[in-house]
């Protein structure tokens, strides 16, 4: 695995848990873990319970005894980590956004497709039970046809000004802004739930332009310096509203500028037969309307994803016991593991990657143009 901090405690929680929750066909060792910084590293290895630490990538994906690479390190890391990892025949990993730019994750899922080697992009929040069962229910027609898409994708953390230039708001780093980090999970969930974009018109705001450089490092944003400050190269909110191939409107929010919003990624559908609701923030809940109900009891109806019934929540607790944000990694780690070992059908690939790569450049190069952009251009 290369990277160590916030996503590479969340993807090393995920391999220590799935053998002891699921049982995947192929066993998971955890062998290597890889950063720069060599007491960052075998600190992190030691407390994430990896057999050992390399602090040059190169050395670690070509080692004989690694069957898998891992890659959670920032986004401007993951083409030559996982075009090198393919080249040694491993199977792949990725963080989201797939790549920098568009051009990027298509020569990843060239170079992957080519090779045969299995690839992944780490959309989790496909693989909690209320998305899952909001899946279910729209596949099943039980919404109708779909009209509205609605997402919202809302945090704070850079609402105060004197937060430090960390390197997700640089764009040789990052790619984009709260566009790429956090739009990208809503577009790829209204692929996953309704299909896919045709065509998108956006807007962006910068809301601060410069901020103190970083000094030191800590969670998503570090600390900085009190004298030196740098340019910001990226969004801090885009929205964009959007036209889907079934004929479905959509309406996208990202911002990491929304006071008082932590975490806040939510979707609402409303189709001809009904509505469905979901919120991060109550991750095992799922709000149903469905307009077939008795007039007099018709309304939203809260759904606990909890229950046996509901994909993987069997795997965790008795019913009515709730699970968190760290289990979504756990359930994609399980599918994927499933598909490296027995070939069974995985979602998202570099393939879903690239289609949300897609997205993202169609809704920068409308607001570059001021108007709408087909996505089939890009
Ligand atoms: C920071 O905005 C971030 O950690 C994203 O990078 C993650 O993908 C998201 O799940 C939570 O917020």
């Amino acid at each position: 695995m290369v990277g160590y901090k916030f996503m590479g405690k969340a993807h090393s929680h995920a391999y220590k848990d799935v053998g002891m929750f699921f049982d995947p066909a192929a066993d998971v060792v955890m062998k290597a873990i890889c950063g720069r910084d060599e007491n960052g590293v075998k600190e992190a290895a030691d407390k994430f319970g990896w057999e050992s630490y390399e602090t040059d990538w190169r050395k670690m994906v070509e080692r004989e005894d690694i069957d898998f690479v891992d890659i959670n390190a920032p986004s401007d890391a993951h083409k030559e980590i996982t075009l090198a990892a393919i080249a040694a025949g491993k199977h792949v990993f990725c963080e989201k956004p797939l790549a920098l730019n568009l051009a990027d994750g298509r020569e990843m899922l060239a170079a992957a497709e080519k090779a045969g080697v299995k690839h992944a992009v780490c959309f989790n929040y496909r693989f909690l039970p209320a998305v899952q069962l909001a899946k279910q229910i729209i596949d099943e027609g039980r919404l109708g046809e779909i009209h509205h898409y609605r997402a919202t994708y809302l945090q704070d953390w850079l609402v105060d000004p004197n937060t430090p230039l960390a390197w997700r708001l640089k764009k040789e780093v990052a790619g984009s802004g709260a566009h790429g980090d956090i739009n990208a999970h809503s577009i790829d969930l209204a692929r996953f739930l309704i299909g896919e974009f045709d065509r998108v018109v956006g807007h962006n705001r910068t809301f601060v332009k410069e901020r103190p450089v970083l000094t030191g490092s800590s969670g998503l944003s570090g600390t900085g310096s009190e004298t030196e400050k740098g340019e910001v190269t990226v969004d801090d909110a885009t929205g964009f509203l959007a036209d889907f191939k079934n004929g479905a409107m959509g309406m996208f929010v990202a911002s990491r500028f929304a006071a008082g919003r932590k975490n806040h990624n939510t979707f609402e559908i409303h189709g001809s037969k009904g509505s469905i609701r979901w919120d991060l923030e109550k991750l095992n809940e799922l709000e149903v309307y469905f307009r077939e109900d008795e007039p007099n009891l018709a309304g939203f109806r809260r759904i606990m994803a909890t229950e046996p019934s509901h994909k993987y929540a069997g795997n965790w607790w008795p019913t009515g016991h709730i699970i968190g944000y760290e289990h979504a990694f756990v359930h994609i780690v399980y599918e994927f593991m499933q598909h490296i070992a027995t070939d069974s059908p995985f979602a998202p690939t570099f393939y879903d990657g690239v289609k949300c790569q897609e997205v993202l450049e169609a809704v920068d190069l409308s607001i570059e143009r001021g108007a709408w952009v087909s996505v089939d251009e890009v």
